[in-house]
């Protein structure tokens, strides 16, 4: 009798935690925080979502020091150093790891955009016009590198198939376009027309499980190559979180 009240109590923490880990990722601000773009240029921290949205198979976890997502098991390898504001965020779980791992469109593959896993920014343009989007991601290999870019639930063809192959196990800025012809992608063909001078609400989605960002920028210059960790953000409205504490003072600790 005991020993059944025994698992019974461990049935349901076993259940518990596993509806826990259903839960989508709280984000670590509201609508109310507005990103700016200024003279043609907008940059945000992929940490700084303010929803996302198309959750239930796959989702975006916030990593910082000391806050590792807590799935079981636990596929994620922290890659702070170097990380722009101590964090990134990371889609998990990730079940196509290597290109012998079976391949399910739908599960861990997405190649429609605006299909899974969704993370929304709030950013006011100024200056309408076309914006050429550059994502900084940590890629370990050839199944955790590609991306989709929209806006206000729009998925224009330019905004599909974001693609880094370059510069492995380090964080790297790129705005490629995938093609048939072109696997490892295609420069200066990643950009949103935006035509409005507005808040808009700018997106990403899964294309690939194990995608890891650290930020992101829109410039309407399109020789603009960002480097290290890219440029300050602007705010519009809204109050930006305190900054993640540094890695190395964590080691320290
Ligand atoms: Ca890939
Ligand atoms: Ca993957
Ligand atoms: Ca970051």
């Amino acid at each position: 009798m005991k020993m059944n009240l025994f698992i019974a109590i461990g049935l349901y923490l076993l259940n518990a935690s596993t509806v826990l880990h259903a839960q989508t990722e709280k984000p670590l601000v509201n609508d109310k925080l507005v990103f700016e773009e200024k003279d043609g240029l907008v940059a945000v921290e992929a940490e700084l979502f303010y929803k996302q949205t198309l959750t239930e198979i796959r989702q975006w976890y916030s990593i910082s020091t000391g806050n590792l997502p807590t799935l079981v098991p636990n596929p994620a390898i922290a890659h702070l150093a170097g990380a722009s504001n101590n964090a990134y965020i990371k889609i998990l779980p990730d079940t196509r790891v290597t290109h012998s791992d079976t391949i399910t469109d739908g599960i861990n593959f997405s190649g429609t955009p605006g299909k899974m896993a969704i993370v929304h920014y709030k950013v006011k343009i100024n200056k309408p016009g076309r914006y050429y989007v550059w994502v900084r991601c940590y890629s370990t290999g050839s199944e955790d590198n590609g991306l989709h870019v929209g806006f206000n639930n729009n998925w224009p063809e330019h905004g599909q198939r974001m693609q880094w192959c370059d510069n492995k196990n380090d964080w790297t800025w790129a705005s490629k376009q995938r093609t048939e012809n072109a696997h490892c992608g295609v420069p200066k063909e990643i950009y949103l027309d935006i035509n409005t001078a507005d808040v808009h609400d700018i997106q990403f989605s899964m294309r690939e499980d194990g995608f890891e960002m650290d930020k992101f920028i829109l410039t309407s210059n399109i020789d603009y190559i960002p480097e290290g960790e890219g440029p300050v953000m602007e705010i519009s409205n809204g109050k930006l979180p305190a900054p993640f504490p540094k890695v190395e003072d964590a080691i320290k600790q």
